[in-house]
């Protein structure tokens, strides 16, 4: 764990500014050493070193020009209930969280059931950079730099049959280092579920890393979902378990509070949570309210996965 002091904190435009130096510079190494001298832990050669331009190149289609949020801020702001529901603790009681070794069984409907080594899955895929907003069902937000790769290049690997009509995650259950799993409350390990097609789309990123660096214990190490149209508890943590599956899965959340949560959790200001309005969200960072977008403003990418849909059922 890398304590990182208030007074290192990385807004995003310096991290632009080192990207950019990096880069000219032409040494990976170099941009490592860096980030290392910020008080931030080096970006292994791994996923860095796989795809330094796409690293690099800030102007994605999905960054709305919202600022993104300092490391500091995503990294000690998070929901993982296995941990604790105290957001401001996950990061302290997920410290010492061990993600290695670590496999990725990925099966069910699929022609080539495979189980991935997490250091197949960061060396065999090019890393790249994703600017999301990310939307909590609780009303606040980030903008966060992912680092990451699309789940259908996963997904491809291990070709789904005919019959596969959803993706359901999964998250380890490892209760020893987890506490919050030894919570009765809810139905553990935590899981989720995408239809084939919203897990098919551009814009559904499996993380590895953030502002350039493996991800930390609090943000899902070693491997998370991230669906950025989606309320954030769709973008599960911890992931061990993908199952391509012919019916729509149930999540913990579903089950938790099944008036409450949804199967599609898409981002909506029309379709209130049964206990306060979803019309506007906190920037973490900001005192005042912005609107909350349709599809957290991802309409463009994704709206037409629900055309004729009735999006009020389908909450
Ligand atoms: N396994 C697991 N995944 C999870 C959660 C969780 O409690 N357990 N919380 C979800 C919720 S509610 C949100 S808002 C996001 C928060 O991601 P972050 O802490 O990286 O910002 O993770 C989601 N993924
Ligand atoms: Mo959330």
């Amino acid at each position: 764990m890398i304590p990182i002091k208030s007074s290192e904190i990385t807004p995003y435009r310096l991290y632009q500014d080192r990207r950019q130096f990096i880069k000219s510079a032409g040494a990976l190494a170099l941009g490592a050493a860096v980030v290392a001298a910020c008080g931030a832990p080096p970006a292994p050669a791994g996923p860095a070193a796989a795809s330094p331009d796409a690293a690099g190149s800030v102007a994605l289609a999905d960054e709305r020009a919202d600022p993104a949020n300092s490391f500091e801020e995503i990294t000690n702001y998070n929901n993982f209930y296995e941990f604790t529901p105290d957001k401001q603790r996950v990061a302290q009681l997920a410290r010492d969280f061990v993600t290695r070794p670590w496999t990725v069984e990925v099966g069910g409907l699929v022609r080539n059931p495979k189980t991935f080594a997490i250091e197949d899955i960061l060396a065999g895929f090019d890393q790249e950079e994703r600017i999301y907003r990310l939307r909590c069902v609780e009303g606040w937000s980030m903008v966060i730099p992912w680092l990451g790769f699309p789940l259908r290049q996963l997904l491809a690997q291990v070709e789904p049959t005919a019959d596969a009509q959803y993706v359901r995650f999964e998250t380890v259950l490892d209760p020893e280092q987890m506490p919050g799993q030894r919570s009765p409350v809810y139905e553990w390990p935590y899981a989720e579920g995408l239809r084939l097609d919203e897990a098919m789309n551009d814009l559904t990123l499996l993380a590895t890393g953030l502002y350039g660096q493996t991800l930390l214990p609090q943000n899902g190490a070693p491997l998370r979902l991230v669906v950025p149209w989606k309320y954030g508890f769709k973008s599960i943590k911890s992931i061990v378990k993908i199952d391509l599956v012919a019916d729509q899965p149930s999540s913990l959340w579903m089950i938790a509070a099944p008036n409450e949560y949804g199967f599609y959790a898409n981002v909506n200001p029309d379709v209130p949570h049964p206990r306060w309005s979803q019309r506007s969200e906190r920037r973490i960072g900001e005192s005042g309210r912005r609107e909350t977008l349709p599809f957290n403003g991802y309409a463009a990418e994704v709206a037409a996965l629900y055309a004729g849909m009735d999006l009020r059922r389908n909450y």
